[in-house]
């Protein structure tokens, strides 16, 4: 049976999600959720996500939703196929994804998270962004991003020498911070900006950027 991933290909989380089924070559069927319809709403998304989020991804009798668990879960299931995400094979590897995904989610997120909503997502709501908020986390981020320059000058990838789920889970965030004015934070650290730059070469992710189309008008 074919995953049902319920979510809009414009929406980082539920890009992070298309990310990781590409990456590791497992067909699904996106089912579109109109936000702007209050869709996420409904009585019947409620009750796959009770927050009303996408995405949502459903799995013969298993609905889940929260997208970095959602592609652990991808990941995990489908280890043998495509790239391997979570170095399966190793405790120690695998520990190192754990800790780097984390990272993305305690340190990085908070801080680009608001950058992007105040920059896309409030004019899209007709309101102002408030270039304070969007200032206090550009401090933020740039110091999550000094720890990544260090670290990223003595190992290609977050967790180590090799791609992974940690990489991957920074995608959608930075694929439109890139498109901010801020971009330099990115390209002014030659590891962070050379890490970057291998990330979105990566035929999967090239897919999924295909998709992102979110702010293109403004
Ligand atoms: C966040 C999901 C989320 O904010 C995750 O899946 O990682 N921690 C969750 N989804 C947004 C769309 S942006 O991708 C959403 O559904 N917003 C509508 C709403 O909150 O009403």
């Amino acid at each position: 049976m074919v995953l049902k991933l319920h979510g809009l290909s414009v929406s980082t989380n539920t890009a992070r999600v298309v990310a990781c089924l590409h990456e590791k070559d497992v067909e699904f069927e996106l089912v579109l959720v109109d936000l702007f319809a209050c869709g996420n709403k409904e009585p019947s998304f409620l009750a796959k996500n009770p927050f009303g989020q996408i995405p949502v991804l459903e799995d013969g009798g298993i609905t889940l939703f929260e997208s970095r668990a959602i592609s652990s879960y991808v990941a995990e299931k489908f280890k043998e196929s495509g790239t391997d995400l979570i170095r399966h094979e190793s405790l120690e590897e695998a520990a190192l994804v754990k800790v780097w995904t984390e990272v993305e989610s305690q340190q990085y997120h908070p801080a680009i998270c608001p950058i992007i909503y105040e920059f896309f997502g409030k004019p899209v709501q007709g309101l102002e962004p408030d270039q304070a908020v969007i200032d206090a986390n550009l401090v933020k981020l740039e110091k999550v991003l000094d720890v990544y320059e260090t670290k990223l000058s003595s190992t290609k990838y977050l967790a180590g020498d090799f791609y992974s789920l940690a990489d991957l889970h920074h995608f959608p965030y930075t694929f439109y911070f890139m498109k901010t004015p801020w971009g330099s934070l990115i390209n002014d650290r030659p590891h962070v900006k050379a890490w970057w730059e291998d990330i979105t070469s990566r035929p999967a992710l090239n897919k999924v950027a295909e998709g992102m189309t979110f702010g293109e008008n403004q």
